[in-house]
């Protein structure tokens, strides 16, 4: 779209890519719900599967409706293309499949989303992947871990569900001094290029769960993949298309273009809320400890400042007493739902060990930096006072 490049996020959330997908007019772009496309010719399809030819062939590869969402993405992400997946997890697999082989290596933070850990720890080792999991926040620790055979540096920044930082830019450096064909891998989830946009600061490949802030309202399951163009094509050509089939469907791209639109909106209202939600959780007597970056007093505010645009809508917490005070107060909640998942209208909460991150056994857990009372808050679009007064009221309980 001329233009693009100088207009504001909240404008490309709405507009970019947007290309006559339809010739009647229609505001919001046609669900192309097929699986297929009819060929002119015989030399036509040829030409298609063959890559020589622009154009769709089949809706596993590529499809209009997930197109347009793929460029709005990209130009979110500000990368040069992006692979819209079924979920985070296809998103996240079809990646590393691609970029890895037996015998490579891949780093990754030592706390990662509970399934992305379990990936990269059973099936990639399964499949005679080297992996290293390295405090990341320790470059020196990270170099040290770096080798020939390293391929990709994978993390999350906040990290789900510890609300640990890594510094993408400092951490990129790093890495591809020493060897700048090494990926840096960075998902988003918790951010959303509202807030960070890690292509910028230098990492080569953002990885996202559109389940959660890009859709917005808990209503799909879906992923993307961001970044250069030619490996987003050998993602879609051979870890999507080959490896996971982890293909999203027409009508679930729609939802989360439509999802995009008010993506900046709440991403500054979850944001706004959960800073005043920490620093209310921060002082009520109850509370042990508050993990946000946007409270002075965390370890990584500085770099939320100078790396996030805004501390984001995920908060994590412990209660002073630890395990049996949380399940109390986790089932005392009445408007707050006790869910997994996140990023959604609705403030959910959960508990990692039992949930997202029952896929560490409690050894990992504890090597890996995630306690057993451990607690965690989506915080949703409900007015931030409603939130507390339920919060407060089950904190009461204990
Ligand atoms: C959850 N998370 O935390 P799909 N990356 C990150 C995530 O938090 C998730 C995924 C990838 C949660 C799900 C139950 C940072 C998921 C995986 O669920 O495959 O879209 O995304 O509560």
């Amino acid at each position: 779209m001329s233009g693009a490049k100088t207009q504001s996020f909240a404008t490309r959330a709405i507009h970019a890519g947007a290309s006559s997908l339809d010739s009647s007019g229609a505001l919001t772009p046609p669900v192309y719900m097929t699986s297929t496309f009819a060929f002119d010719s015989v030399e036509q399809g040829a030409a298609r599967f063959a890559g020589e030819q622009e154009g769709h062939f089949y809706s596993r590869i590529s499809n209009p409706t997930q197109e347009l969402l793929e460029a709005r993405l990209a130009a979110l992400e500000e990368g040069q293309a992006a692979l819209a997946t079924a979920s985070g997890m296809g998103a996240i697999t079809s990646t590393l499949w691609s970029l890895l082989a037996p015998g490579d290596q891949i780093i990754a933070d030592k706390t990662l989303y509970g399934c992305s850990f379990g990936y990269i720890q059973h099936g990639l080792r399964k499949f005679g992947v080297e992996v290293d999991f390295v405090d990341c926040t320790d470059l020196e620790a990270l170099e040290r871990a770096l080798s020939a055979k390293t391929r990709v540096v994978y993390f999350e920044t906040p990290v789900n569900p510890t609300m640990r930082l890594m510094d993408i830019s400092a951490l990129s450096r790093r890495v591809h001094d020493y060897n700048p064909a090494i990926k840096v891998v960075v998902d988003n989830t918790y951010c959303t290029p509202v807030l960070q946009q890690p292509l910028t600061l230098g990492a080569d490949l953002v990885v996202h769960s559109a389940t959660k802030y890009l859709g917005g309202h808990g209503d799909l399951i879906a992923g993307a993949v961001v970044g250069d163009e030619e490996t987003l094509q050998q993602i879609r050509l051979f870890g999507l298309k080959d490896m996971t089939g982890a293909v999203i469907a027409p009508l679930t791209a729609f939802l989360v273009l439509r999802g995009l639109k008010t993506l900046e909106l709440r991403m500054e209202r979850h944001s706004a809320s959960a800073m005043q939600l920490a620093e209310q959780l921060s002082e009520h007597q109850q509370i042990e400890r508050v993990y946000y970056p946007g409270l002075p007093s965390s370890p990584f505010f500085a770099l939320a400042q100078q790396q996030m645009r805004l501390p984001g809508g995920m908060i994590a917490f412990e209660l002073k007493g630890g395990l049996a005070a949380g399940g109390v107060f986790m089932n005392r909640l009445k408007m707050i739902k006790r869910a997994v998942s996140l990023g959604d209208a609705e403030t959910l909460c959960q508990h990692p060990a039992s949930m997202t991150h029952s896929t560490y056994t409690p050894e990992e857990r504890a090597q890996h930096g995630i306690s057993e009372g451990l607690i965690r808050l989506s915080v949703g679009l409900e007015a931030a006072e409603d939130i507390y007064r339920d919060l407060e009221q089950a904190l009461a309980g204990g």
